[in-house]
């Protein structure tokens, strides 16, 4: 039986060692928690980084750890403390991800991280290597990984290779900045499909390579000397009913049965009718504006009094990347803002912003996203943003209301969210009292029109239709060799 195999640069699980257990739970994250569902429903095997370091462990923890992996269908790639920080924190978050991005000034040009990243992708090619038997197919995801299609293509020429990256791809103005933009381009080359979220960073991928290396392009094809390279746009959806299912649960349960934060914020409602929740969901980092989201909503309290006491910011903010500077300043700055709202506008028992720093289990995030009336989602640039289709997913009676980045790739499919730019802070305060004031029946309109396309392009959707596509792209290409 044939067999695919997904790679990603984090496994979908997250490992815990104490000296007696070992313990395997889901992970956060955008390509875990939407690939996990995927992965279950085919005869696949997962390969990538478990986030354990092996040398740190006795022989029969590493033993443990392997099996416990296995029964998930995942096989690790183990990597040394210096791999992590060279290759992960390093040339990955450090180069690609603020270029990608649009945060040029935070990009830095280490040729050390560079080597380091060309030797971890081609350790996960030998991984990949050692588990060959019976592969056709081979799905990579993201940027951690942009040079590992090429040096599979080179060992396994006749295996189908799908690429999908879930980050913007950058117009080629800030691209060509990257001193090893061929390089990097190749290795995504060895692909027989690329995947983007939008059209926008598919059409920024084309004419790099058209730039850079002067291949002959047809609409979406990338003519190669020996193949043809298919570039197409598939915005990931969700787990939809997971999101419904989870939320119609939640409102059902008996007091007894409801979780603290549901219990807290049903609590606060009786006591305030007149608030209004708006959530702030993301990992902290500097593409998702969360800068910005504070300003506005300091302007908002600022400028609409008459809102100061009826509205509370409910502000989630996932730890993330800590071993990278930006993330640790930024997360200062955070603290520090929030403490000059909340200094400045709290009366004795109301703080504008309820502010967790921590990641929260998904009952609760279900919580959050059912209860709260208002989502504000602010990327200053966002691949996609899954947060923003969970928050529309979770509402069962069609009621709340989204206020949307227009960087983040969702807002191509979600226009009937109310669309601002991050760094407006007069518009975002202004569709905050929008939000606020909408009317219920048009507040369901909008959603119920969200909802239907989320439910109809949902993950499950977006991993076929992948995954079809790379099946014609192999079809396409046997014809025009046969030419
Ligand atoms: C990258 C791209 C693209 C968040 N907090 C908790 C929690 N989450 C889950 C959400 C959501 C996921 O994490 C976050 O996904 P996003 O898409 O919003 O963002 P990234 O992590 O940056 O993902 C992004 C994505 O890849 C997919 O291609 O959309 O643009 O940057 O699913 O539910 N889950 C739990 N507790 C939390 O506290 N359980």
């Amino acid at each position: 039986m044939s067999r695919f195999l997904i790679i990603s640069n984090r496994l979908p699980v997250q490992i815990s060692i104490s000296e007696n257990d070992i313990g395997v739970e889901p992970s956060v994250g955008g390509l875990a928690t939407g690939m996990m569902s995927v992965s279950k429903s085919f005869n696949s095997l997962w390969i990538g980084w478990s986030g354990v370091d092996f040398n740190e462990l006795t022989n029969s923890q590493v033993k443990k750890v392997n099996s416990a992996l296995k029964k998930e269908k995942c096989v690790s790639v183990n990597l040394t403390q210096e791999e992590v920080e060279l290759y992960y924190e390093g040339f990955s978050n450090k180069t690609i991800w603020p270029l990608f991005h649009y945060f040029n000034q935070f990009v830095e040009y280490e040729d050390e991280q560079w080597q380091a990243y060309k030797r971890v992708n081609q350790k996960f090619a030998d991984v990949i290597a050692e588990n060959m038997e019976g592969v056709d197919k081979i799905w990579i995801h993201d940027y951690h990984l942009l040079l590992l299609p090429q040096m599979i293509k080179e060992k396994f020429p006749d295996v189908t290779i799908g690429f999908f990256l879930h980050i913007p791809f950058p117009s080629y103005e800030l691209f060509r900045i990257l001193p090893w933009r061929n390089e990097i381009i190749q290795g995504m080359l060895g692909a027989d499909l690329l995947g983007f979220h939008t059209f926008d960073y598919e059409r920024h991928f084309m004419s790099a390579v058209r730039r850079l290396l002067g291949y002959d392009i047809n609409i979406n094809e990338i003519h190669l000397p020996k193949r043809i390279v298919k570039v197409d746009n598939f915005p990931m959806g969700i787990d939809y009913d997971k999101f419904q299912d989870a939320a119609l649960d939640s409102q059902k349960r008996s007091v007894r049965d409801k979780s603290e934060i549901r219990k807290e914020l049903e609590r606060y409602y009786l006591l305030y009718p007149e608030t209004k929740f708006v959530l702030s969901i993301d990992r902290l980092d500097y593409t998702k504006g969360l800068i910005n989201r504070l300003e506005a909503f300091e302007y908002f309290l600022e400028n609409y009094p008459e809102y100061r006491n009826k509205i509370t910011l409910v502000l989630l903010a996932v730890p993330s990347r800590i071993g990278v500077d930006q993330y640790q300043q930024m997360k200062s700055e955070v603290d520090e803002i929030v403490g000059r709202i909340n200094g400045t506008y709290s009366s004795i028992n109301r703080n504008p912003i309820w502010y967790f720093y921590r990641s929260l289990p998904f009952e609760n995030l279900v919580d959050l996203y059912n209860y709260c009336e208002i989502a504000l989602i602010t990327p200053i640039r966002d691949g996609m943003n899954l947060v923003a289709k969970e928050f529309i997913a979770s509402k069962t009676d069609g009621r709340g209301v989204l206020i949307l980045s227009e960087m983040a790739g969702a807002s191509k499919e979600m226009s009937e969210a109310l669309i601002i730019n991050p760094n407006d802070r007069a518009q975002i305060a202004e569709a905050i009292k929008r939000a606020i004031e909408m009317p219920l029946d048009e507040q369901i309109e909008r959603n119920t029109v969200l909802q239907k396309r989320l439910k109809r392009y949902n993950i499950e959707k977006w991993a076929t239709d992948f995954l079809n596509s790379l099946d014609k792209v192999l079809q396409n290409e046997q014809q025009y060799l046969a030419k």
